[in-house]
C-alpha cells in the first residue's frame, strides 16, 4: 500500500480515510440483476439502465487491487430449498417468474445458479471475499460484520446495484454499525434514474446523514495522490 490515507472530494464535505481501515464493497453485481432473463429483469425492469456502472466499478476495482484494500463481492440470493426466502419477499407482486422458479439463467435468485453469479467483468479474484446475503442489506444473516472486525475495518467505499435498494439498505446498515460510508454515485445503478438521483442525495443530506456521496475520478485520484 503506497500511501497509508488519502482525502477523496466527496459531497457533503471531503473524507481523509486510511487505506489500511477500507473495503471497497461491491454490491450485487450478478447477472440475476444485469442480463435479461434474470430476477431484475422478471420484476418489469429494463435491465440495460444498470449497465452504465459497470466500466466505473471496473475501474475502481483495478486501482483498489493494485492499492492492497480489502475488497467485499456481496451476492442477493437464496438456498435451492428456499427456506431462507420469506414467503413476503417470493409471493409478492405479479413477476413473470418468481423467486426459485427456473429461468434461462437457471433458477431464479438461487445461490450456485448462473443468474446468481457475478458479472464476468467484476469477477472477484481468489483472495477476494464474497458475501451471500439473503435480503437487501449486507449486514442481515451474513458474516459481513464479522469479517469488518477482523480485517480493522471502519471506512467502506460502496458501490453496486441498485442505488436506492441494496446499496441504501447496505450503507444505512452499517452507518448505525459505525462505518463511514463513502458511496461511488457512477459506479451505482438503479432501473429508475430518479431513484438513484434521490437515493444518493438522501445518503450525503443532513451533513451526510448516512454518509457522503463520490465519484470513480475522484477515488482513483485520492489512491494516486
Ligand atoms: C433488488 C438489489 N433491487 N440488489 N436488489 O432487489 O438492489
Amino acid at each position: 500500500m503506497a500511501n497509508s490515507s488519502g482525502t477523496i472530494a466527496a459531497e457533503p464535505a471531503p473524507i481523509t480515510l486510511d487505506w489500511s481501515k477500507t473495503a471497497l464493497v461491491i454490491i450485487d453485481m450478478q447477472r440475476d440483476f444485469m442480463e435479461p432473463g434474470g430476477f431484475g429483469e422478471t420484476l418489469g425492469n429494463d435491465v440495460s439502465q444498470l449497465a452504465r456502472a459497470v466500466q466505473p466499478i471496473a475501474t475502481v476495482l483495478a486501482a483498489v487491487r493494485d492499492a492492497g484494500l480489502l475488497v467485499v463481492h456481496t451476492r442477493e440470493g437464496h438456498l435451492p430449498d428456499l427456506s431462507d426466502a420469506p414467503p413476503a419477499k417470493v409471493e409478492r407482486g405479479a413477476p413473470s417468474l418468481r423467486i426459485g422458479d427456473p429461468g434461462p439463467m437457471g433458477r431464479i435468485l438461487i445461490r450456485g445458479e448462473a443468474g446468481h453469479d457475478i458479472i464476468p467483468e467484476l469477477y472477484p479474484l481468489e483472495s477476494e471475499i464474497v458475501i451471500d446475503k439473503p435480503g437487501k442489506g449486507a449486514f442481515y444473516a451474513t458474516e459481513f460484520g464479522d469479517i469488518l472486525q477482523k480485517y480493522g475495518i471502519e471506512n467502506l467505499l460502496v458501490c453496486g446495484v441498485t442505488t436506492e435498494v441494496c446499496v441504501n439498505t447496505t450503507v444505512r446498515e452499517a452507518n448505525d454499525r459505525g462505518y463511514r460510508c463513502v458511496v461511488i454515485s457512477d459506479g451505482c445503478a438503479s432501473y429508475f434514474p430518479e431513484f438513484h438521483e434521490m437515493g444518493l442525495k438522501m445518503i450525503k443530506a443532513q451533513g451526510g446523514i448516512f454518509g457522503w456521496v463520490t465519484d470513480s475520478a475522484a477515488v482513483l485520484e485520492a489512491l494516486a495522490a
